[in-house]
């Protein structure tokens, strides 16, 4: 199969336009996905591959992006191992009993991804097996330390303080924990790969709380065994947090291929620090595919500036679709950056 230009691109080689793809792309601000969901709840997509599969192509379809990102969540591999998670709408996950001591951690066991996630998987290979070779199928998990901040707070925080409480308190808990968690995205990013996803993200979406130092210390050794423990599968490894960019280098340090920049730092910025051998994600703002089309316009061209032309360039959001986007104005993002030429 020829290389996709966005696992080109992910690599660092030239391609001939910057690919690009929006994280969330699939979901609430497609009427198609809305109609779908009106007969059938989150984990009944999740848990059918023909209409996780549907899901995933559909943004594809209408937006003319040049990457999948597999239909499923943060939370759907611990959902498989532990009893009492859920996905509630407009909430996001939700814990029944939070993980807050030593004697929670059994409730953690490995992860045995043909056993626990077969549905996941038959999604793989059925979106693989519908999309042409040039558009890229990328598999995600989240990062142990955005999947624990669920387990521990119960659900979404705003100041992580249950979270926090654990790291400072009982920090061989705390690394027990993310150990566990480590091993079980690990686990499900192989299986997804193996089944045919041509990149993976590691979302650590809530890593932007911490200091960078707190980072070093509680949470970029167990993001680098799971980064690390795909090195051998030589696929483009993204890792991406939102409010993160005090952790950029560090991220990059995890392990990542590719480190995903939100809008709050500059393309330009972040190259310069990275370096060359690292490729960049991003990084528009979400709120900008809400501006008027001049607006968005210029917003989209600053971002193909702030790279100047590099190699190893995959446009995307800062952040996830919003759900009141206009699929119409994501459309024309695309053919913006399509229809855009690199400086001679
Ligand atoms: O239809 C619905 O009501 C469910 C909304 C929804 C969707 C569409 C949830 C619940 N998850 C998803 C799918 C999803 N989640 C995808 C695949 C679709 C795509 O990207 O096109 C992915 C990659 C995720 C990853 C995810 N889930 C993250 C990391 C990415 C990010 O946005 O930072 C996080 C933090 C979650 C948790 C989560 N799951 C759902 C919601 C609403 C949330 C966020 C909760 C919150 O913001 O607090």
């Amino acid at each position: 199969m020829p290389v996709a230009p966005v696992v080109a691109a992910y690599r660092g080689e030239a391609v001939e336009r910057t690919p690009v793809w929006f994280m969330r792309q699939a979901g609430r601000c497609l009427p198609e996905y809305r109609a779908l969901r009106e007969r059938y709840s989150f984990a009944e997509v999740v848990q059918a591959p023909d209409l996780a599969a549907e899901v995933t192509l559909q943004p594809v379809r209408r937006l003319g992006v040049d990457a999948a990102i597999l239909f499923s969540d943060i939370v759907t591999p611990v959902q498989a191992v532990v009893d009492g998670i859920r996905i509630r709408p407009d909430r996001g996950p939700v814990v029944d009993h939070p993980f807050r001591s030593k004697d929670d951690l059994a409730r953690l066991r490995p992860l045995d991804p043909e056993a626990d996630l077969p549905y996941v998987l038959e999604t793989v290979r059925l979106v693989r097996g519908a999309l042409p070779p040039e558009v890229a199928l990328i598999g995600f998990a989240g990062a142990p330390f955005t999947v624990a901040s669920y387990l521990v707070e119960g659900g979404k925080s705003s100041d992580y303080r249950h979270t926090k409480a654990l790291m400072y308190r009982d920090p061989d808990v705390w690394d027990d924990l993310v150990d566990r968690l480590a091993g079980i995205a690990l686990a499900a990013l192989r299986a997804q790969v193996a089944a045919g996803a041509q990149a993976v993200q590691l979302f650590d979406s809530w890593v932007g709380a911490l200091s960078q130092a707190d980072y070093r210390r509680f949470v970029l050794p167990s993001s680098r065994r799971v980064l690390a423990g795909l090195a051998d599968l030589r696929v483009p490894r993204v890792h991406f947090g939102v409010g993160a960019g005090h952790l950029l280098e560090a991220m990059a340090e995890a392990g990542a291929d590719v480190v995903g920049v939100d809008w709050r730092v500059p393309l330009d910025e972040a190259r310069r620090r990275l370096g060359p051998t690292v490729a960049v994600q991003g990084n528009l703002d979400p709120t900008a595919v809400g501006a008027p089309p001049d607006v968005l316009e210029a917003r989209v061209n600053e971002v193909l500036a702030a790279n100047g032309g590099q190699p190893g360039h995959v446009f995307n959001l800062g952040w996830g679709v919003l759900p009141d986007t206009d699929p119409g104005a994501l459309r024309r993002v695309v053919d913006l950056v399509h229809a855009h030429r690199p400086p001679a």
